[in-house]
This record gives C-alpha cells, structure tokens and sequence, in this order.
C-alpha cells in the first residue's frame, strides 16, 4: 500500500459549451500530472483523476427550450460529448461526475444541512449586480471597475435584489488569510496567490441560493433543504463535486485533493470560497474531520488563437474539430505534446499557432526523439544486426544528462511543474544529437575492419544513446503514451508494470536496455511536418 494518495481534479465544465482547447488543455494537465504520479507510485489506486461536467446552469434550460428538449436531455447530450471529447484526447480519468447524478447531488443536500445546523447559512436579501452569462453576481466595486459588463464575456451585467440563502463567508477571513500565510503554497502560481491575497480583506457573506418561481430556468437545481422556494447557487452545487465523489468509504483516503487545476477564471470561487465552506463543513460534525484543505489550487492562465483572445463572439475557439483534424494530420499525441510543453501553465497566456505547432513538432518530435530514436535503432541495426550492445564504463556526456532524472521529476512535479520534465527529455534527447555529432560512429563503424576493438567503442557508444533515448521516452511517455508505448515496443523495452519512475530512469540501473536485447528500427514516430502546408483545419 502507498503511504500517500494523489487526488488530481479539473473544474467541471459547464455543459453548454462545446468542448474546446481550453477545456481540453485543464483536463490534459491533470491527466499528464496524474500519469506521473502512477508512474512514480504504480500502487494500483494511489492517484485518483476525477473531471466532468456542470450541469445546473440557467443556460442549460434556455438551451433545452431553444433545441425542444428538456434540461436533463440537454445535459445528457452534451455531458456525452465532454465525455467524448476527453476519451479522444486520452484523458485517463478514474471517473466523471455529471452534477446532475444522485450521488452528488444527495451529498449536495448533506452538506447544506451541516452548514445549516452549524449556523453557517441564514436567509437575507441580496442586491447585486448579476452577470449572467458566468451565473455570478458582482460587487458594486467589481461591477463599476468592469463598466457594469461581464468581464469574461462583457454581456450587460443585471442589477437584481432577491431573497436568498447567506454562506457566513465573512467569519472565515481571518482563518484564510492564516491558512494562505502557513501554506504558500496553497495557490499557485505565486502570481495569482498575491491577486488573491490583494482581495482578502473585508470579505462579506455570499448567497448561496436563487429563489424559486413559475419562470422554468428557476427550477432547473438541487432544491434548498426543506424549503421548496429557494435552489442551491450552481457555483455552490458545483464546487462540492471534489468532495461528493471521494466522500465514500472506498475513497475517503483520497482527501484532501492534492491540486484543482483550474484556470485564472475561476480563482476566487476556489481560492477563497471553496476554503471556507470547507472550513465550515470540517467544523460542523465529527464525521466531518477528514475533511482538510486541498493541497493546492493550481490556476493556469488561458489559450489564445493566433494573439487573440477566444471568444464567442469572435466565433474564433479552437474547438475540438481543430484538434482533431491536428490530431488526424500529425498524430493524437503530437496534439498532447504541443498543448502540454507550450500551454499556459504559470501565469502567461499561450498562443495556438499554426507555424508555433509546427516548429515544435519539427524540432522536438520529428528532428527530436523521432529521428534520434530512428538514427540510432538504424545504426545498431546495420553494425550490431538489432542487438543491443554493452553500455561500457564510460562516463558519457549523454549519461550526465540523465543524471538523477526521477529525483528531478520528483522535484518538479512537487511544484506542480510538468514543463520541467518535458524540458529535461528534450534536453537529453539533444544531448544524444550532439554526442553523436562528436562521436561520429558512422565514421567510427568505417575503421573496425581494421581496427577490431573499436567496436567495443562504437559499441559503447550506441548503447549509451540507446539507454538516453529510452529514458527520454520514460520522461515523455506521460504527455504521449502511445508514441512512447510504439517505440517500446520496437526496443522491446516496455516498462514492466509496478516498475516505479525513479528505477525506470535510472541508467544502466535495473530496468535499462540489456546487451543482446533486440532493437528493431520500427515505423517513423513522427514525419516531418511541411512549414509551407496550410493548417488542417
Ligand atoms: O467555469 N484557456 O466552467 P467552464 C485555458 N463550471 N483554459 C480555459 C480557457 C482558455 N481560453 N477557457 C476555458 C466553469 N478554460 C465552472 C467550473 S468548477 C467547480 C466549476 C478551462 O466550462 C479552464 O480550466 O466555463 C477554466 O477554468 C475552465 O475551462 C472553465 O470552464
């Protein structure tokens, strides 16, 4: 058993969008995080990967009404679609929650009522600026700073008064900002922690309910307990999703989450309320006590087309047709490759372009691990007829490079960085480049007829690539397990399941490529990709 389990999650998405990069690119992060961490610990059922989708929306019944449908048909068609969507990306999620699912929504209600029996919600008015398209309310500081428009999607912002339900968020400020000074590194990155620091003052109480009338977008929602006129906020419904799915006995052990991987969108909701009504629900009942803090709240920044913005109203999203038809021309995991190593993880936004795509996938894929695996597999073939020969003694510049690789994963994932270790592959693959370019062992394998022992060197040297090269792979099979799993299976190198990441990168260490083991050249990874094409899609 692992002493420590990982719990990764991604927002769940709201149903009435199409899935596109942005939603694509969050659960990719988690998926890419999470396959690190099974490869570090492979103790079946340490790492846990939830995503999924937000269902209790108003636009999901003016959707339904629009298409003749009804709310629930809504969400089942485009919860399907999500579904379908992160199953062609390869998304390895150990589950998907659908908001509108009884297991979450009877948890939902749980929930509320320790809330409730605790004192931590009572009923008061609420005036407020509404911004309907992103289902939030504004302050009149908020509302006047964005010119009384959404600042996501600058729609009109509504200026509504209702009775509503109070989440006590006010009495949890100064547990916060305790907790954000004893864990720094609670939000990340450092720059959206300071943002949020900045607004961590004179926090007041939320509503956490919508009332009930004859209009039917007021009915669509997980009921009030015992009050049939109010339903619960769909923020409030939604952000319990993380702990719905785990507050089993089977998964109990998976809280608190290890990350929310989110963007900067969605920071307040997760950095400040999300907290406290977990704080509040921790104090409620003894049964309660598991529930701790999450470990992090990962907030990336946002995809941009081409150095603009996405928008509806540019219609200009790279959907996942556009990825698709990437993943149709250049291969799935070339898709998974640019969006994982270019993405906007920290606190910049990244751009989708088409001549960025294919620089890297040239540079890194094609000129990079495809061709440095095909140059090398080539030669052992021709001077060694596919045997792999011995490593040696030698030191080699290419050995350095993979000096310490899982200890460096290891490091690098603490720090949620997984653009350090797509970096530290690509980096050893060229550090096989440049040592062949020194060694020559083309020129190397022209001088054994005469001179016998040089083919312990060329030997050695090939060998010294080879065992690189299969430790890049471990370090890339993350972010493309089937390229990866394709050139394995070539070397016959597979990693033997339970094999743990620190051995699998160790080199010449237990699991490297033995003498005599066969090395077949394969099909090409990766084509190269013409600059001049038109994009596909
Ligand atoms: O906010 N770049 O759902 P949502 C990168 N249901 N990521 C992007 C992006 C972009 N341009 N656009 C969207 C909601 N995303 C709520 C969440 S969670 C308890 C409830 C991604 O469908 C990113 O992860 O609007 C962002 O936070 C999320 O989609 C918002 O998804």
């Amino acid at each position: 058993m692992s002493e420590r389990t990982v719990y990764i999650t991604t927002p769940i998405y709201y149903v009435n969008d199409r899935p596109h990069i942005g939603h694509c690119y969050t659960t990719l992060l988690g998926d890419v995080t999470a396959r690190f961490h099974r490869l570090m610990d492979p103790t079946p059922g340490s790492t846990f990967f939830l995503t999924g989708t937000d269902e209790h929306a108003d636009k999901v019944v003016t959707s339904a009404a629009a298409h003749g449908v009804t709310p629930q048909q809504w969400a089942d068609r485009n919860a399907a679609e999500f579904e379908k969507a992160f199953a062609f990306m390869n998304s390895s999620h150990d589950d998907f929650i659908r908001t509108t699912q009884d297991r979450h929504k009877s948890k939902v209600l749980e929930y509320i009522r320790a809330l409730q029996k605790r004192g931590d919600i009572y009923l008061g008015d609420y005036t407020g600026w509404f911004d309907a398209s992103q289902e939030e309310y504004l302050t009149e500081t908020a509302a006047k700073e964005a010119n009384y428009v959404s600042p996501v999607t600058g729609v009109p912002l509504v200026k509504k008064t209702e009775k509503n339900y109070f989440f006590k968020l006010s009495a949890y400020e100064a547990r916060l900002k305790d907790h954000f000074a004893k864990h720094p590194g609670f939000v990340q990155p450092e720059a959206r922690r300071n943002e949020v620091l900045g607004r961590l003052n004179e926090l007041r109480d939320i509503p956490i309910s919508r009332a009930i009338t004859d209009d039917p977008t007021s009915q669509w929602g997980i009921k009030m307990p015992d009050d049939p006129t109010h339903r619960i906020y769909v923020w409030i419904d939604a952000l319990f999703n993380y702990l719905s799915v785990v507050d089993t006995d089977a998964r109990r052990k998976y809280w608190p989450a290890s990350v929310h991987f989110i963007a900067k969108d969605i920071l307040w909701f997760h950095a400040v309320i999300w907290p406290a009504l977990l704080m509040a629900l921790h104090d409620s009942d003894a049964k309660y006590g598991f529930v701790q803090l999450p470990t992090a709240v990962y907030s990336h920044a946002y995809w941009v087309r081409e150095g603009r913005k996405m928008s509806k109203s540019l219609g200009n999203f790279v959907s996942i047709e556009v990825l698709q038809a990437y993943a149709a021309r250049y291969g799935l995991d070339a898709v998974r490759w640019y969006l994982i190593t270019q993405g906007p993880q920290g606190a910049t936004d990244a751009d989708f372009s088409h001549a960025k795509f294919v620089e890297v996938y040239n540079a890194e894929l094609a000129n990079g691990i495809g061709n440095c695996a095909s140059r090398v597999s080539n030669m052992i073939e021709k001077y060694f007829g596919g045997s792999t020969p011995a490593i040696g003694a030698a030191s080699t510049r290419v050995h350095a490079a993979c000096a310490d690789a899982g200890g460096k994963v290891a490091t690098a994932l603490k720090s949620l960085d997984t653009h350090a270790v797509t970096s530290l592959a690509v980096a050893i693959i060229r550090e096989v480049d440049a040592y062949i370019n020194d060694t020559q062992p083309f020129k190397l394998a022209k001088t054994v007829d005469q001179n016998p022992a040089a083919k312990d060197d060329l030997g050695a040297i090939l060998a010294n690539c080879a065992e690189a090269i299969r430790i890049a792979s471990v370090l890339m099979s993350p972010a493309m397990p089937q390229k990866m799993a394709q050139l394995w299976q070539a070397w016959s190198c597979t990693p033997a399941p339970g094999a743990p990441l620190a051995s699998l990168c160790t080199f010449a260490g237990p699991h490297s490529l033995k003498p005599g083991q066969k090395i077949a050249k394969g099909d090409a990874l990766f084509m190269r990709a013409d600059p001049a094409e038109a994009p596909p899609a």
